[in-house]
């Protein structure tokens, strides 16, 4: 390493330490500028992804209130992923590389995407655990050494917790409902409870990454804190609206001051992330088939800036082009 590398590795740690962000322009480790394209598009791939399970939803729900909402929620998703792409190409890749490595299968979505919505009573389950599992994984982030990153985390983070929200008060009403709706309501918790509790990630043993984005502070806190953390702001909830956690070794622990709780099927989470979910091969279909047909419109947006861009030479005063 040259002087001038150790001098620059110097002056970035130090900012790491001293909570200073890391901006486009400034000088970083090529191992963090790829660690940050592997999880920033890897989350932006989860929330265009993400759609797709409630899309399925939005001609069936159950009242226009309900559809209006989520079809609200379904479009916010599509504002995150925006904001998740533009802050990854901040750090020099394309958004056409990112959408081949999801089409192609070498970039991960979250596994929570991989199961079906099968009754009304999942877009229930999703607001109310996928969201609420997402803003746990997501508040840290706000605070991530990479600014870019940071700063679409804070407006995501407001409206995920609208769609956590809109989640829990559409259990609440099955739960407030006829014995038919409440039973619907625990199936709906019953499917989702554990690739829930899945999407923290590996345990911090089996964890490839968390040791390293902890000290470069793009994790503030590992997949087990977080997971933790999940279970002791669901079990409340779940109490509260008289549904029950399908884990018989949940239990609050007096000298811990946190719950207990069961062993996750870590073979059936390695399955998903490998591809081989109830709906990995439907989900990566739908996108390549919304890509291809959205390709007229990018195509003609393209058309339309360089017409623009002509259009505003032709025009420019001779001294400014001189
Ligand atoms: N699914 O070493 P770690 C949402 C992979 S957004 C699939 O622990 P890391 C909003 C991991 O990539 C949900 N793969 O990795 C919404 C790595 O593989 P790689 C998404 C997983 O990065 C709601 C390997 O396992 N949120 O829900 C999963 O330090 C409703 C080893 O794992 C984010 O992306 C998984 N669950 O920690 C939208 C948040 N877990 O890359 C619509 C940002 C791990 O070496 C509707 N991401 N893997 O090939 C993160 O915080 C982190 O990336 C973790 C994983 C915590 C997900």
């Amino acid at each position: 390493m040259s002087q001038k590398e150790i001098n620059l590795l110097e002056d970035f740690e130090q900012k790491i330490k001293d909570d200073v962000k890391i901006e486009p322009k400034n000088w970083m480790p090529e191992k963090y500028r790829k660690t940050h394209i592997r999880q920033i598009s890897q989350h932006a791939h989860s929330e265009i992804v993400g759609m797709l399970p409630e899309g399925n939803w939005v001609s069936r729900a159950p009242t226009l209130r309900r559809k209006v909402a989520l079809l609200a929620k379904v479009q916010d998703e599509a504002g995150h992923g925006l904001y998740l792409y533009s802050a990854a190409e901040t750090l020099g890749i394309t958004r056409d590389e990112l959408f081949e490595q999801l089409h192609s299968g070498k970039a991960k979505y979250s596994s929570i995407f991989n199961y079906p919505t099968v009754t009304w009573a999942d877009i229930g389950a999703i607001g109310w655990l996928v969201d609420g599992a997402a803003i746990i994984n997501q508040v840290m982030l706000t605070n991530t050494s990479y600014g870019p990153y940071a700063r679409a985390m804070v407006r995501i983070c407001k409206e995920e917790s609208f769609h956590q929200r809109q989640g829990y008060e559409i259990m609440m009403t099955l739960c407030n409902g006829t014995e038919e709706q409440k039973e619907m309501a625990q199936d709906a918790l019953n499917r989702w409870w554990w690739p829930s509790m899945m999407m923290f990630g590996p345990t911090d043993a089996e964890s490839t990454h968390t040791a390293q984005s902890m000290e470069w502070k793009l994790k503030r806190k590992t997949n087990d804190e977080l997971r933790q953390m999940f279970v002791d702001q669901t079990k409340p909830q779940a109490d509260l609206i008289g549904l029950t956690i399908p884990d018989k070794d949940l239990k609050w622990n007096e000298e811990r001051g946190k719950h207990d709780f069961g062993e996750i099927d870590w073979e059936e989470f390695w399955q998903v992330v490998k591809g081989h979910g109830p709906c990995n091969k439907e989900r990566i279909a739908a996108r390549v088939k919304a890509y291809d047909e959205g390709k007229w419109v990018r195509d003609a947006a393209m058309a339309y800036a360089e017409k623009q861009a002509q259009k505003e030479a032709a025009t420019q005063p001779i001294s400014k082009t001189a």
